[in-house]
């Protein structure tokens, strides 16, 4: 999960959105979710089921935001949620034992309650407030992913408002990895965006 790429055919540019997928898979994209808030359930999976099939010559995971049912249906890696979807107690009972789950975190208590969780990630969310994603609660901020840092034993990636100029001090401040939509999909290049975000992740030292 160190570089995972969040879908959005809307910030693609009008660019084909497998294409700008696969381009960043080449550039060193660790992850995909796909996230689709406006298609109905039949379009989901066949779009789940041609990405996974460009995913997984790669051996990249693909993750299905919200949908449990199109992640079964199109056997995927995994799935995301948020904190108003499908409750992890039941999702887990869905899913393979072996599939990915990764859930959000918009405040403490979400942070705390999910350390009973057995979660593959939980996700900082938003790191910083983002034009791709505007119904959020308050950005985290850098303080705040140190105190997620500080009380969270999950592996933690980081969203919203990731770019070239903040990649550094979110490694450094304890996220294993960083989601990003816009950094990627309205890159004039998402192959040469996800080469210079994964060299700056891969130089860049733990806590
Ligand atoms: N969840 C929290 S912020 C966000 C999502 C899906 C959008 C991230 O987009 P960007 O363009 O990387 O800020
Ligand atoms: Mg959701």
């Amino acid at each position: 999960m160190q570089l995972y790429l969040v879908t959005d055919e809307n910030a693609c540019l009008g660019r084909d959105i497998f294409r700008v997928v696969e381009e960043a898979v080449k550039g060193g994209v660790t992850m995909v979710q796909l996230r689709e808030k406006s298609l109905g359930t039949r379009a989901f999976i066949d779009r789940a089921k041609k990405m996974k099939d460009i995913l997984h010559p790669y051996h990249v995971p693909l993750i299905i935001n919200d949908r449990v049912d199109v992640a079964l249906a199109c056997d995927a890696d995994g799935v995301h949620v948020g904190q108003s979807d499908m409750p992890y107690e039941i999702l887990k009972d869905l899913l393979p034992p072996d599939k990915i789950i990764g859930l959000s975190a918009e405040t403490k208590e979400d942070v705390i309650e999910a350390e009973n969780l057995n979660l593959t990630y939980l996700a900082v969310s938003p790191l910083f407030s983002t034009p791709s994603k505007t119904d959020t609660l308050a950005p985290w901020g850098m303080d705040g992913l140190k105190w997620v840092k500080a009380h969270s034993k999950n592996p933690l990636v980081v969203i919203g408002g990731l770019n070239e100029s903040n990649v550094v001090e979110a490694i450094s401040n304890g996220a294993e990895g960083i989601a990003v939509i816009s950094a990627i999909c309205s890159a004039a290049s998402p192959f040469k965006a996800a080469k210079f975000l994964k060299s700056m992740i891969n130089n860049t030292n733990k806590i």
